[in-house]
């Protein structure tokens, strides 16, 4: 065995390292030449803000936590990497081994995270007794889920509004085994309503959360809200929606329900108040005029116009299959 040629190659592992780390400073530098290009994916990578109240206290708890844990990371590595640098074997340094205990340094790295724990707690205590305040809303809705759609009674002023909110015709459709429709052809697959919920923007708006038979739970990402929707319980949100973000949201039931748990979006519709306050006359009008002719036998008493015509048989022969045929059992 030639110990020469042993001796050169174990020495060329150092040379290769040396290449990598030459490499990864390289990658390094090219990514932050690319750093706008970082700057603008960030957003997408972070945490939505959100449209309501609750969602934007939410975020800002977020990014507050987030820059602690940057500073404790900048400041903790920033030690680990200077000692290593500075006090490695090679430039001849020799381990302390006298220090077995040091009360004073005890003592600091547990008051001071402490310190930081209770900084972070107090922020968060506030806003979780925030979002528990359902009190002094505006508009009170009872949420229900069912298998599987959600159904909207509106109490109070706006008391007499109810529909059953399910999923859309076209995205109905589509999901039907053998319906031809390719689903990326579908506006908003799995995720519209015949009926959304109509709430108005800058109002509190209190939802009484359960279900008639498993449980569901009602989320909307950019309301910053989930609640679990459980037979014989009421769990309460608020949403209050900030003024010039009114438009339409989406969610999804969050809770496993059975087969058809992701075939039951959730759409909501978010007014002026000026614009809901119509929508509401509308509805109320149609409700009145309802009432006044007589009721269908399919129909059930006292029920909104909007979810009559969601009875209304469509026209395609595919609508006729139970939503349930999508899936072969
Ligand atoms: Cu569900």
């Amino acid at each position: 065995m030639n110990l020469n040629r042993l001796t050169v190659n174990h020495i060329r592992p150092t040379r290769t390292r040396g290449a990598v780390l030459r490499r990864a400073l390289g990658l390094l530098a090219a990514s932050l030449l690319a750093g706008s290009t970082g700057a603008q994916a960030f957003p997408a990578m972070n945490m939505p803000v959100g449209v309501t109240v609750l969602s934007h206290d939410i975020y800002r708890i977020h990014m507050e936590v987030l820059w602690v844990c940057v500073a404790i990371a900048v400041a903790v590595f920033g030690v680990m990497i200077t000692a290593l640098i500075r006090f490695r074997h090679s430039k001849g340094a020799v381990p302390d081994t006298t220090m077995t205990h040091s009360t004073a340094a005890e003592v600091i790295w547990t008051i001071i995270p402490v310190l930081i724990l209770v900084a972070l707690a107090i922020p968060a205590a506030r806003t979780m007794i925030k979002i528990d305040d359902t009190t002094h809303a505006g508009l009170t809705i009872r949420v229900t889920g069912y298998q599987w759609k959600w159904h909207y009674t509106y109490l109070g002023d706006a008391s007499g509004i109810r529909f059953f909110s399910t999923l859309s015709q076209n995205s109905n459709f589509a999901s039907q085994l053998d319906s031809g429709i390719d689903p990326r052809t579908v506006p908003h697959y799995l995720l519209s309503v015949d009926h959304p919920l109509v709430i108005p923007s800058g109002v509190k708006v209190r939802l009484l959360i359960t279900s008639a038979d498993v449980i569901h739970a009602w989320w909307v990402p950019a309301f910053g809200v989930k609640r679990s929707a459980i037979p014989g319980f009421i769990n309460e949100l608020w949403v209050k929606v900030l003024p010039g973000h009114e438009g339409v949201y989406r969610g999804q039931c969050a809770a496993l329900c059975g087969r058809g748990h992701g075939f039951m979006p959730i759409v909501v519709d978010v007014k002026t108040p000026a614009d809901f306050a119509k929508w509401v006359a509308a509805q109320k009008a149609a409700l009145k005029q309802a009432s006044a002719a007589p009721v269908p036998a399919a129909t059930a008493p006292n029920e909104a116009p909007v979810a009559r015509a969601r009875i209304a048989a469509p026209a395609s022969p595919l609508a006729r299959r139970p939503l349930t045929a999508r899936i072969s059992d």
